[in-house]
């Protein structure tokens, strides 16, 4: 009942929201300069969960003299290996606080438990990862008898970070992994929607890391993002968010050339093919377009189904749909819980709302639940579309939620095009047993990530990033490394 999931929320909240909710700049929690504060929210229950610091420009600009001050002071004389036993204990000590730490991303995203778990163990395997590839990242030297050249990475000293609000935690962890294993200092500005994890992460990291090293300035975006990402003393920024504000971050960092990594919006297609057994492209979709919500930058939202198999899979599709559990994403058995805010909520309505006016054919879902359980929180039914235009907006643009529309296809080249017939170009799913055709299809999909027989698995080491306007640069790998140094040639005259 709704005082169950009221009682539970409340129980939960009271034994893992953290007690320091205010700015963390060089090692200590402290106020911001205007006193300001504002509330996250629970989206399940739409109370009130904390009361988290306001910042600034005025608290940006002492966050990143604090960064300085922590690479001049100890961080800048930490080599590889002692930066790697610092990563690998942040690791630890965020799986030492794994359950409560998911708690907590569930209370502040809405994420199914389930999921939440596993952005907590995936945050630790960056930490992990990064500490292990830094040993590795020695330089090269070159001789060729009038000069012996070294060629080496040091980092910026100071980068910027911003985060949304899908994945708080992992998202932080994709950001200070390679940021400190490169050997520099992070101002990290999480999203308005979830701060509590990355606050909370700061608190954990506390006797790990020296002074300024990381440093959390909760806010809104246009307060506390826009002066981190034009700050004149920031070297790098990196971004992950919406396509039109990654546009302004890079105008924004353009104002002192400072390298920007933008990760930003998706719409990728999922292609399946005939031969397909329709219960594990069934299940392949599903996971595809609802695993949190649909809030995930790579979610599966274009389907693009064969002909000769798209009633059974459109079948199978209205059955899982009808089979998931909806509801308080603390249980372990819910599938599918709210979105992160109200806002979220009447902007995907919005594209419901637009696509029926359009005539588009609605398979399941289309509104928001009929339940008095749900009622408060900021759930949208799971949802298949059929028969839009491919360049309705829609389809076109990021709906960020519950939402997949769907087309059939028998010819190739014409499915390949209206694939590839959208602005973004982040990820794209091929499902068939046909190897020949996987390969061939995952080349002529033009996005930066193709899965095929799978969706979402993401592994250290493999580059993920965005064709077009779905972002640059690359992150999870190697590459990402490489976006947070700077090459220095120092050639010596023999
Ligand atoms: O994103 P914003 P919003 C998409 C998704 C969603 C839409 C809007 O389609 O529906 O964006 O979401 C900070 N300078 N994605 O409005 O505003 C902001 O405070 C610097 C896809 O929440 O882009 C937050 O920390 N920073 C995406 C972060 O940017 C600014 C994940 C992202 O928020 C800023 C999230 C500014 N001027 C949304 N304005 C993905 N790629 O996964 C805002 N911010």
């Amino acid at each position: 009942s709704r005082s169950d999931v009221l009682q539970r929320h409340r129980d939960a909240a009271d034994a893992v929201v953290p007690e320091r909710t205010a700015l963390y700049i060089g090692g200590e929690f402290t106020e911001p300069a205007g006193g300001e504060t504002f509330a996250t929210t629970d989206p399940t229950t739409n109370q009130e969960l904390a009361s988290v610091a306001r910042g600034r420009t005025a608290d940006v600009d002492r966050a990143v003299a604090a960064a300085w001050d922590g690479f001049e002071t100890e961080w800048s004389g930490y080599d590889a290996g002692d930066r790697q036993r610092v990563l690998l204990a942040i690791a630890d000590a965020i799986e030492a606080h794994a359950d409560e730490l998911a708690q907590l991303e569930t209370l502040d995203n809405g994420k199914p438990i389930s999921e939440a778990t596993i952005d907590v163990h995936s945050a630790a395997e960056q930490f992990r990862y990064f500490a292990g590839i830094v040993r590795e990242n020695g330089g090269e030297t070159m001789t060729d008898g009038s000069r012996y050249g070294q060629v080496i990475a040091e980092p910026y000293g100071v980068v910027g970070q911003v985060i949304p609000w899908n994945f708080p935690l992992l998202m932080a962890s994709w950001k200070l992994a390679p940021a400190l294993a490169a050997g520099n200092c992070s101002v990290l500005k999480p999203a308005e929607q979830t701060p509590l994890s990355a606050l909370r992460l700061a608190e954990l990291i506390d006797d790990i890391v020296p002074d300024g090293v990381v440093n959390v300035v909760t806010g809104f975006g246009e307060e506390a993002g826009e002066p981190l990402t034009r700050h004149s003393d920031v070297r790098k920024v990196a971004f992950t968010g919406s396509t039109a504000v990654g546009k302004q971050v890079m105008k924004n960092a353009a104002e002192n050339v400072t390298d920007v990594t933008l990760e930003l919006g998706g719409k990728s297609p999922v292609v399946v093919f005939p031969d397909v057994d329709v219960s594990t492209a069934v299940q392949l979709v599903t996971a595809a377009i609802f695993y949190n919500t649909g809030e995930c930058c790579e979610a599966g939202s274009r389907l693009f189904i064969h002909e000769d198999v798209a009633d059974d899979v459109l079948e199978g599709l209205v059955q899982a749909i009808d089979g998931m559990e909806i509801g308080d994403p603390l249980r372990d058995e819910t599938d599918l819980g709210p979105k992160v805010s109200r806002e979220q909520v009447d902007r995907t309505i919005d594209y419901l709302d637009a696509a029926r006016d359009a005539g588009g054919e609605f398979l399941a879902g289309g509104d928001r639940p009929d339940d008095e359980v749900l009622s408060e929180g900021c759930y949208v039914e799971p949802t298949l579309i059929e028969g839009l235009d491919h360049d309705h907006d829609a389809v076109q643009e990021e709906i960020f939620g519950p939402v997949l529309e769907v087309f059939r296809w028998d010819d190739y080249e014409t499915m390949i095009e209206l694939a590839n017939d959208v602005d973004y170009g982040l990820a794209g799913g091929v499902i068939t047993d046909d190897l020949a055709r996987a390969n061939e299809a995952a080349r002529d999909i033009e996005a930066g990530y193709i899965w095929v027989n799978s969706y979402h698995d993401l592994a250290p080491g493999l580059p993920f990033g965005g064709y077009k306007q779905s972002g640059i640069g690359r992150e999870l790998s190697a590459d990402t490394l490489d976006h947070y140094q700077q090459t220095k040639t120092i050639n010596l005259s023999l």
